[in-house]
């Protein structure tokens, strides 16, 4: 992965979009994470959406107010990535994309914040897809069917699988290099038993990368 310099960088510049009584999504993973500290560092008065218990507890740390969706309305949702490949993205590395793909699509405008070994000319990255437990049996024999090869993602420090913050399980699922992201993403969304999946299609509006001595902004 890419350096924490490169993170903070993209982090950072992505925090300056954000204004005095904005409502921002709060994105999941060690990117998002230095926008959310730059956000309670400069003491702008934001309210938060979290994407994750994890950015719930940053956004905590950090000394930002939450609000959620029945009260607010996203503005600017900034997250990170696992791989970007022009205006498709892969996420849920940290097993949080259920949340993250709802809180970011509706933002009036949704900004992924990388460092350069996310990019790549095409996606080819393990999807992840999150799944109702009973179902996964069939789910990964459906995920089969469109050629993938599914692994139930495993616990580090708990024996057993990971369970994401809505209870589900994950299969990371290897398509090799996807030609056409957006037509995979529709074939998983009609998978049965299958609660979300990680790839991103057309939703971000911006990615910053952070390089070793800037940042790199691109509007899609
Ligand atoms: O899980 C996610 O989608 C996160 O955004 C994550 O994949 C990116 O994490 P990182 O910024 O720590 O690489």
């Amino acid at each position: 992965g890419g350096s924490e310099e490169q993170k903070r960088r993209a982090g950072e510049a992505a925090a300056d979009e954000v204004e005095d009584g904005m409502v921002v999504g709060l994105g999941t993973g060690s990117t998002a994470a230095h926008a959310i500290r730059a956000l309670g560092e400069r003491g702008v008065e934001v309210e938060g959406v979290p994407t994750s218990f994890e950015s719930r507890q940053r956004a905590v740390d950090a000394g930002i107010p939450l609000t959620s969706l029945d009260e607010s309305s996203v503005d600017l949702a900034i997250d990170g990535a696992d791989q970007v490949a022009g205006d498709a993205l892969v996420k849920g590395g940290g097993a949080a994309h259920a949340r993250e793909k709802y809180v970011d699509a509706s933002a009036d405008r949704f900004v992924v914040v990388a460092d350069p070994s996310k990019e790549a000319d095409a996606l080819d990255a393990a999807i992840p897809v999150a799944v109702l437990p009973d179902a996964r049996p069939v789910v990964a024999e459906r995920v089969g069917g469109l050629g993938g090869e599914p692994t139930l993602r495993a616990a580090e420090r708990k024996d057993g699988p990971v369970v994401t913050d809505d209870g589900a399980l994950v299969l990371d699922c290897e398509f090799g290099r996807i030609e056409n992201p957006g037509e995979l993403a529709t074939a998983l969304c009609g998978i049965p038993g299958v609660v979300e999946h990680g790839l991103f299609v057309d939703l971000a509006d911006a990615v910053y990368v952070g390089t070793a001595d800037g940042v790199r902004v691109t509007e899609l």
